[in-house]
C-alpha cells in the first residue's frame, strides 16, 4: 500500500492510502491524527466523477501541449503579467509557478479570499499566529464553536468534540448547534459585540484570571474599562440575544479548560480582523494562552517556521479586488476567480479587458470559459507533492499513485517555461520536495511542522516570546451606526417586514468551494412567505442574480444563506477589502428579494 494526502483546500489534510494496481482504491489512514479512517464524499467520489479538461486549447480550438505551451510563453513576452492564483490544490509545488514570474518581473497578488482579516488580528493581539495543536483541543472540557461549521467544512474533528461541553455561536442552527448544550444564535456580524460583552461580564463577575494577565496581558485593566464603554442593553438587542443566554455561555466557560474553535465565518467582514482580536481578548481575559486544554483554534499559517523555496520579491496587488485589466496577461492557476472572487460583474468585466487569460486547472469552470488559452492540469493524486495543513500541524508527503498522459504538473509547467526562454536556476522536482521535508520534524513515519509548538504562547506573546498580549483598544465601524441600532423590523406575527436580508454564504458538503457540485437554491425562513422551489431574483447594490427558494428554520427570517458553491452568488458581493488583512468581505452586503 502507497500513502499520500489529500490536496483539498480543507482543514482535515487527511492522509490517504491508496491500493494501487488494477483496482485502485483509496482509504483513510485510521493510524492518522486527522482522519479516523474515513475519507469524505469528495475524495471517495466526487474527485473521480468530476469529467475533466482534457485537451489544451487556443480561443477555442484544441491544439497539442506544444502549441499550448508555446502560445502560453509568446503571451509572457515583453508584457505586464500577472499570476493569480487559487486555492485548488493547497500542496506546496503549486508555488514553483512564482519562479518564473520571477524571471520575467510579472506580479502576484497579496491578501486573500479566505481567511485573511482574521490572521492580521490574531496578529495584532498575539503578534504571530500559532496553531493551537489538536492535542489541546483533545485535552479541553469546554469547547466554543464559533463561526465553523465543523461537521461540513472540518468533519474529522468531530471526534475530539466527543464528551465535551459544546457551546455554539452562529446565526445558523448548524448541525453542530443542534448538538450543542448551548446554542447562540446571534445576528450575524456581532461576533466582536459579543466577545467584548461576555469579557465584560467575565470581569464583573471577577472570573478573570487576573494572576495570567499580570504576567502576560498586563493592559487587562485598561481593557476592562474599554469593555464598560460598550452599552449592555443596546448591544446585547444588536446582538439578537439577552442577559439570560450571555449568562448561560459563561456557565461553560467557568473555570474550565476551554478551547475556541474560530473559523471563517466570524471574519468575511471589513472588521474581520477586529472581531478575531476582541474573540483573542476574551480567551486572554480568562486566561486560555499557554494552557493544556485551552486555546484559540483558527486557521493556522501552514508555511509558518519553513524557509519556502518558491518566496520570491515582487510587486502584489490584492487577491480579493484585483484589477486584471491593468495587465496584458494574466495566469490563472487553482483557481475560479469570475466565481469565486466577490462582485462578479467586475470581476468579468476585468478579466474581458485582459489581452491573454490563460486558465491552468482541471475543469471547465466561470473562469475556463473566459480564457484565450487552456492548459489542462494534473491532479493531486498525479504529481509529486507536500501538503502542509492550517487545521493541524501534519506534513504528508504526497505521492503520484494515478497515470495522467494529458495534463501538465506545476513543476513541468514551470520548466517547460524556463527552457523556452533560456532562463536557468530551476532545481529538480525532488529537490524541492526534500527540502520542504528536510525542514520538518519527524517523530518515526510522521513529519510535522517545525512551527509545532506542544503549548503555544506558554512563554509570552510575538516571535520571541517576550512580548505581551495586546487587548483590542479601538473599534471603527462605519457599515452600521453603532449608536443607533439599526433593529430589523418584524410584524406582530413576527413576519419580517424590513425589505433586506443578510447574505450568508458559508461552503458546502456537495463541493470544496466552486470545485463539484454546483447549487442554485437560496435558503430562506418560511415566514419570509416564499414558497419552496419558487423562483427569485436577489439583488445587492453590486449586482442580481437568479436563484431557486428552498425553506429553512435554521435561520432567523432576517437572513438567507447562499453557499458559496452556488452559481451567481457572487454577483451580490462587494469589492471591498478587510480593514486589515486585504480580505474578501462576501458577508458586508444586505440584499433583496424580488419574486419571478
Ligand atoms: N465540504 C467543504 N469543506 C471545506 C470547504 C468547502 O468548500 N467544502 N472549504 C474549505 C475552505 S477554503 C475554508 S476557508 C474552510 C472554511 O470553513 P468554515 O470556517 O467552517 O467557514 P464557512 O463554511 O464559510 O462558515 C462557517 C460558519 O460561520 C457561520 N457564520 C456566518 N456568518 C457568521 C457571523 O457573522 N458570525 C458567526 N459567529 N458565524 C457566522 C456560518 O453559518 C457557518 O456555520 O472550509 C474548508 N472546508
Ligand atoms: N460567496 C463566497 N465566496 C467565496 C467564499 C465564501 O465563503 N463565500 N469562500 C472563499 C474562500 S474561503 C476561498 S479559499 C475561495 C476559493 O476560491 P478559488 O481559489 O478560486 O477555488 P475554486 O473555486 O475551488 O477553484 C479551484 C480550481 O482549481 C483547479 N485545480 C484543482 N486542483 C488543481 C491543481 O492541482 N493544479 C491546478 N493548476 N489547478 C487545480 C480546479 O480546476 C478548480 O476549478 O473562494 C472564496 N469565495
Ligand atoms: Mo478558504
Amino acid at each position: 500500500m502507497k500513502k499520500t494526502a489529500c490536496g483539498l483546500d480543507c482543514y482535515d489534510a487527511c492522509s490517504i492510502l491508496v491500493e494501487e494496481g488494477e483496482h485502485f482504491k483509496i482509504k483513510g489512514d485510521k493510524e492518522h491524527f486527522s482522519g479516523n479512517g474515513a475519507l469524505c464524499a469528495l475524495l471517495n467520489k466526487s474527485i473521480f466523477e468530476q469529467p475533466r479538461i482534457e485537451k489544451p486549447r487556443i480561443d477555442g480550438k484544441e491544439v497539442s501541449m506544444e502549441e499550448a505551451m508555446q502560445a502560453v510563453a509568446d503571451a509572457f513576452r515583453e508584457t505586464k503579467s500577472l499570476l493569480w492564483r487559487g486555492s485548488g490544490n493547497f500542496a506546496v509545488m503549486q508555488e514553483v509557478t512564482n519562479l518564473f514570474m520571477e524571471k520575467i518581473g510579472g506580479s502576484l497578488t497579496h491578501g486573500s479570499l479566505c481567511d485573511a482579516a482574521g490572521d492580521m488580528g490574531i496578529r495584532m493581539g498575539r503578534g504571530v499566529n500559532r496553531m493551537l495543536p489538536l492535542e489541546q483541543i483533545e485535552k479541553a472540557e469546554t469547547i466554543v464553536v464559533w463561526g465553523r461549521n465543523v461537521t461540513v467544512t472540518n468533519a474529522h474533528l468531530m471526534p475530539y468534540l466527543e464528551g465535551k461541553e459544546l457551546v455554539v455561536i452562529d446565526p445558523v442552527k448548524t448541525a453542530i448547534a443542534k448538538k450543542a448544550d448551548f446554542h447562540l444564535q446571534i445576528e450575524p456580524r456581532t461576533d466582536y459585540y459579543v466577545a467584548i460583552m461576555l469579557a465584560r461580564f467575565v470581569f464583573m463577575e471577577n472570573t478573570e484570571d487576573t494572576e495570567w494577565m499580570d504576567e502576560f496581558a498586563p493592559e487587562h485593566e485598561d481593557f476592562y474599562d474599554y469593555t464598560r464603554e460598550h452599552r449592555i442593553k443596546a448591544i446585547l438587542e444588536y446582538m439578537g440575544t439577552d442577559l439570560g443566554q450571555m449568562g448561560r455561555v459563561l456557565e461553560h466557560m467557568r473555570h474550565k479548560k476551554t478551547v475556541f474553535l474560530v473559523g471563517a465565518g466570524v471574519q468575511k467582514y471589513s472588521t474581520g480582523s477586529y472581531t478575531l482580536q476582541a474573540i483573542d481578548a476574551l480567551a486572554a481575559t480568562l486566561g486560555l494562552f499557554g494552557k493544556e486544554g485551552c486555546g484559540v483554534h483558527y486557521l493556522g499559517d501552514s508555511k509558518m517556521g519553513f524557509e519556502n523555496p518558491f518566496a520570491v520579491s515582487l510587486q502584489t496587488v490584492p487577491k480579493a479586488t484585483t484589477d486584471f485589466s491593468n495587465f496584458d496577461t494574466v495566469l490563472i492557476q487553482g483557481g475560479n476567480p469570475a466565481a469565486s472572487m466577490p462582485d462578479t460583474t467586475r470581476v468579468k468585466e476585468e478579466l474581458n479587458g485582459v489581452g491573454k487569460v490563460i486558465y491552468f486547472g482541471l475543469y471547465e469552470n466561470e473562469t475556463s470559459q473566459m480564457a484565450d488559452i487552456i492548459i489542462p492540469a494534473k491532479n493531486f493524486f498525479e504529481k509529486e507533492d507536500v501538503r502542509l495543513g492550517y487545521g493541524h500541524h501534519c506534513v504528508e508527503k504526497m505521492n503520484k499513485v494515478l497515470e495522467n498522459d494529458f495534463g501538465i504538473s506545476e513543476y513541468d509547467f514551470t520548466q517547460r517555461l524556463f527552457d523556452t526562454f533560456g532562463f536557468e536556476g530551476l532545481e529538480s522536482e525532488a529537490s524541492y520536495i526534500e527540502n520542504w521535508l528536510r525542514q520538518c520534524d519527524r517523530e518515526g513515519e510522521q513529519y510535522f511542522s517545525p512551527a509545532k509548538e506542544v503549548l503555544p504562547y506558554a512563554e509570552g506573546f510575538g516571535a520571541e516570546s517576550d512580548d505581551e498580549f495586546e487587548f483590542i483598544e479601538d473599534y471603527e465601524d462605519d457599515f452600521i451606526n453603532t449608536k443607533r441600532f439599526n433593529k430589523v423590523r418584524t410584524s406582530k406575527k413576527n413576519k419580517v417586514i424590513d425589505d433586506k436580508f443578510w447574505l450568508l454564504s458559508p461552503k458546502s458538503s456537495k463541493s470544496l468551494n466552486t470545485q463539484f457540485f454546483r447549487d442554485d437554491r437560496v435558503q430562506m425562513h418560511p415566514d419570509t412567505g416564499y414558497e419552496k422551489g419558487e423562483k427569485v431574483r436577489i439583488s445587492s447594490k453590486y449586482g442580481a442574480y437568479e436563484f431557486i427558494v428552498a425553506l429553512t428554520e435554521n435561520i432567523k427570517p432576517n437572513c438567507v444563506i447562499i453557499t458559496n458553491n452556488t452559481v451567481g452568488v457572487n454577483f451580490l458581493t462587494p469589492s471591498i477589502l478587510s480593514e486589515e488583512g486585504d480580505n474578501a468581505c462576501y458577508q458586508e452586503v444586505k440584499v433583496e428579494i424580488e419574486r419571478l
